[in-house]
């Protein structure tokens, strides 16, 4: 699905602002800013504890200018599960918190007319979501004490008053997550661009134009200063870059190509960047050179926003991995705003693109019914997010249960890897993260193509004994050595309180995140085929209440509002080094 696009052909209109909101059917309405979670915009326990609908209303005009185009309504998101009225009729719904969803409207509404737009958002989770609602009672940490007759009853209360129990470790955040747009395109327009490039500057393209004639497609391709280095015609063929600069990731320079579409008389401006995936033996190249992911997983969370799009929160962040020399980051644990990888693409940052399916840790949970949804979800992320040169292995989801039913889980999720392959044009790698498990009875994390493994050695278990921590780490790579699989160690690490510190260093202190961190880079920098190592997390982030999370989850290597643990520091230097070593 194309982002929606201002050019001499088609004109966006954007929602985002101040729109009315209520919680209840018959309630006030009151303000709201979209786009933003809903949950922190006001004191109120009801907005951070709700659960089910929520209604959004603002009202829309259509520029009498517009008369003749084909006009649309876009979400980027609503979390999790919409549905939204024009003028009190159902146009439209949607389910899943992270995909973007559009709809006509031109047959709708005339230009020079206005209706009123509401949004219905539920944010109920259950077996049947991605991500998943825990359905037993026990959130993702939750203390359970099954079984004793006052704690049972009072589990049934919560379920009757209204409860999401998270199988994940994020807070649930909803509302309308991500810009609101309407846009235009000429009535015969261009519904999509799929580019592949090779190193040689070959681009395949491919370009999907309902009702536009094959004569009237072209296809130019303008370098970073805008001039055209070679054009092509017709709804499918190659086209050769003279001379083709790559893309590469930092600290090499992330060269953008546009790609300049005409179909008639709509038009789009693709950038794209040409670079080449593959992986051999146990390396992961990129352009054909070995690359070594290193930089923190994420989460969208920020102060006030919750999960909401902003690009201060966004560019930020990006500012951060630099100052870190971070080169990567995998999108943990849902596809993430569009606007991210766009800026990504620019800046040079390697990203791992996850669907929202996590909380399957639940070994019942491969007699669940979610495998087609499932394969719906992975069908939108790879059509939204094809393109773009950031995105460099596919992540099918984080952490289920693999190895208690083996052969439960391989039957599960290898559909969806073959999948993932088929529907991505460019071939790139899949991989699914894995559990801290029995490794030596999974079938399917090691069926991957690389292998994506968290570990918390020295956290969840050996706490604190960071010497055990090696050892058992060392043990686990032993077994692995023989795997032929790069490997990528895509989450570790250590609750710390900024500000707490310790000698000795003990658990929650800067210090002893440091030395958590020191202890796995020992065991890492040992194997080769090691292709990465992917601290959890970049920045505190927010979830759900816990014995276990004191305001969060606090593994950030930096703060919530972003300032630098110590770890911050350990991080910039150690990988200060690997990129002087890369050059
Ligand atoms: C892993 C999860 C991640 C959690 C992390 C933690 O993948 O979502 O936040 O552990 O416990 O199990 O901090």
């Amino acid at each position: 699905m194309l982002y929606p696009q201002s050019n001499a052909s088609r004109a966006v209109l954007d929602l985002s602002g101040l729109w009315s909101f209520r919680l209840r059917k018959e309630g006030p309405w009151q303000p709201i800013a979209v786009p933003a979670s809903y949950n922190d915009q006001s004191p109120d326990p009801a907005f951070r504890n709700h659960v089910g609908l929520a209604w959004y209303r603002t009202k829309i005009t259509l520029p009498r200018v517009w008369a003749g185009q084909r006009i649309v309504l876009r979400f980027d998101a609503v979390t999790h599960d919409a549905r939204v009225f024009l003028g009190g009729r159902l146009i439209c719904s949607h389910k899943g918190g992270f995909l973007p969803f559009e709809t006509e409207l031109t047959d709708l509404l005339a230009p020079g007319a206005s209706a009123d737009l509401l949004v219905e958002v539920d944010n109920r989770i259950s077996h049947s979501t991605l991500p998943i609602g825990a359905e037993n009672g026990v959130a993702f940490f939750g203390s359970d004490n099954a079984g004793i007759l006052s704690v049972e009853a009072g589990k049934r209360f919560q379920q009757e008053k209204g409860i999401n129990l998270p199988g994940f470790d994020f807070f649930n955040y909803a509302g309308i997550h991500r810009p609101v747009r309407i846009y235009t395109t000429p009535k015969a327009y261009l519904r999509d661009v799929t580019l592949v490039s090779a190193l040689d500057g070959t681009v395949r393209f491919e370009i999907d134009a309902p009702g536009v004639p094959e004569a009237d497609l072209t296809i130019d391709i303008l370098d970073a200063d805008s001039s055209r280095v070679v054009s092509g015609t017709g709804a499918k063929g190659e086209v050769r870059v003279p001379n083709p600069v790559l893309w590469e990731p930092r600290p090499g320079t992330p060269y953008l190509y546009t790609a300049l579409i005409h179909a008639g008389e709509d038009e789009y401006a693709l950038p794209f960047g040409i670079r080449e995936v593959k992986i051999e033996g146990t390396k992961f190249l990129i352009n054909g050179k070995p690359f070594h992911f290193h930089g923190p997983c994420k989460h969208e969370d920020s102060p006030f926003r919750g999960k909401g799009m902003d690009q201060v929160v966004n560019l930020t962040d990006i500012n951060l991995f630099h100052w870190l020399h971070a080169n990567c980051f995998r999108t943990s644990h849902y596809p993430y705003a569009e606007e991210m990888y766009q800026l990504c693409d620019r800046e040079g940052i390697v990203i791992v693109d996850e669907t929202p399916a996590v909380g399957m840790w639940a070994d019942e949970h491969y007699g669940w019914d979610l495998a087609e949804y499932h394969a719906q979800v992975l069908r939108d992320m790879i059509a939204r997010d094809k393109n773009h040169p950031c995105v460099v292995v596919w992540s099918l989801g984080n952490e289920p249960s693999t190895d208690v039913y083996p052969e439960k889980a391989r039957d599960y999720w290898m559909p969806l890897y073959h999948l993932a392959h088929e529907l991505d044009p460019q071939n790139r790698p899949v991989t699914l993260v894995g559990c801290q498990n029995a490794y030596d009875r999974d079938l399917t994390i090691p069926a991957m193509d690389i292998v994506f493994f968290n570990r918390y050695y020295g956290w969840y278990n050996l706490s604190g004994d960071l010497e055990a921590a090696k050892f058992a780490m060392r043990m686990e790579l032993d077994w692995w050595a023989d795997k032929g699989k790069p490997m990528v160690l895509s989450e570790y690490g250590a609750d710390t309180i900024s500000g707490l510190h310790g000698a000795p260093a003990e658990m929650f202190t800067e210090e002893f995140q440091v030395e958590f961190y020191k202890a796995m880079s020992e065991c890492l920098d040992e194997r080769p085929f090691i292709v990465g190592e992917m601290p959890w997390n970049f920045a505190d982030f927010s979830t759900c209440q816990g014995p276990m999370r004191v305001g969060g989850n606090r593994k950030g290597l930096f703060s919530r509002d972003r300032r630098p643990k110590m770890a911050a520091h350990y991080f910039r230097d150690r990988w200060t080094g690997m990129d002087e070593d890369s050059i």
